[in-house]
């Protein structure tokens, strides 16, 4: 099999959704550490401007998007499966209610708290926290932000919420095994975690704190480090896989013609290239790039806009 080559950093919350899905699977990967604001040269010229963390390559193959990773690895490794049939489509909708609507709590409940900035940004210098706090502005656009105190409140609500589903001996959200929903609802839990300052609120939730554990037990699994320019190398010297799914056309685009494809939320980036795959729940471009060659860039369906050019 080819090396799974993921793009990330060590604090990135959908990050850590990943690697402890490799965990879960075990499936080892090489892990490429990028930059956490821009510019991200090496990572922005296999995907052709998409800079959100993380990304996944195979070969001269780029998948973009948690959602779209974790169905790629299911595919690899079907088993242990995270979207067990009986539960698919709630696991599903409790993941993406978890990837936006929690994380977009969490993510305004520590930053408005300056003491949890300081142990999340560990370290940084005052012209490193500007530079952070100038990349994420632009990056959010405007998209609404939430007080403080509407996040700690929204943030206590669903912790009793989800202490509720854990109630009872339930070891996970929708059952007795992890899926979709479990590492969905983890990253964003295990972000407040590592905001020391302000973690204690999940002391509220004493169901939700075991799961935690149990979840962070799943681990990463064996992993090295690549170098960025190991992977280039690496998107340069492959052919990226043959496509065959059948096409759905939702946009009134065909496939060979040139298009972009966009996220709808924040980070919107385009990507430019010919539309080599429309899938129920995939959307793909083909690109050549003078570092990366010719690769394919893979997007899922929901929250990303396709434009013909
Ligand atoms: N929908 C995306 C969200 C990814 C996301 O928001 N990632 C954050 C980091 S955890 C990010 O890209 N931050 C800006 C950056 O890393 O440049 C996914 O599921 O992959």
């Amino acid at each position: 099999m080819p090396d799974l080559i993921f793009h990330h950093y060590h604090n990135s919350p959908f990050s850590e959704k990943i690697r402890t899905i490799f965990g879960y699977k075990k499936l080892p990967w090489k892990s490429v550490l990028i930059p956490a604001i821009m510019p991200k040269p090496n990572l922005t010229a296999l995907t052709g401007g998409y800079r959100k963390t993380p990304v996944l390559q195979i070969g001269a193959d780029i998948y973009c998007d948690t959602a779209l990773i974790a169905n790629v690895l299911e595919r690899i490794a079907p088993t242990p499966g995270l979207y067990p049939p009986e539960i698919a489509g709630m696991a599903r909708t409790l993941a993406q209610w978890a990837d936006s609507t929690l994380f977009w709590t969490v993510i305004p409940y520590i930053f408005s708290q300056p003491a949890a900035i300081q142990s999340i940004l560990g370290g940084a210098t005052p012209e490193q926290m500007k530079a952070f706090a100038a990349d994420r502005a632009g990056f959010r656009g405007n998209a609404p932000r939430m007080s403080a105190g509407e996040a700690t409140g929204s943030l206590l609500e669903y912790l009793r919420r989800l202490d509720g589903m854990l109630a009872d001996g339930k070891q996970y959200l929708l059952g007795a095994q992890p899926c979709i929903a479990d590492f969905s609802v983890y990253h964003c839990l295990w972000f407040v975690q590592k905001a020391k300052e302000v973690a204690s609120i999940i002391d509220r939730a004493p169901h939700v704190q075991a799961w935690l554990g149990r979840m962070a037990a799943i681990g990463h699994h064996s992993h090295d480090a690549m170098p960025g320019e190991q992977a280039l190398e690496i998107a340069r010297s492959s052919s990226p896989a043959a496509i065959d799914a059948p096409f759905v056309d939702t946009f009134g685009i065909a496939l060979g013609e040139q298009v972009t494809i966009a996220p709808t939320d924040y980070g919107l980036d385009p990507v430019e290239g010919e539309l080599v795959m429309a899938a129920e729940n995939e959307l793909a471009v083909r690109r050549t790039d003078p570092q990366a060659g010719t690769v394919v860039v893979h997007f899922p369906r929901i929250g990303f806009q396709l434009k013909k050019i």
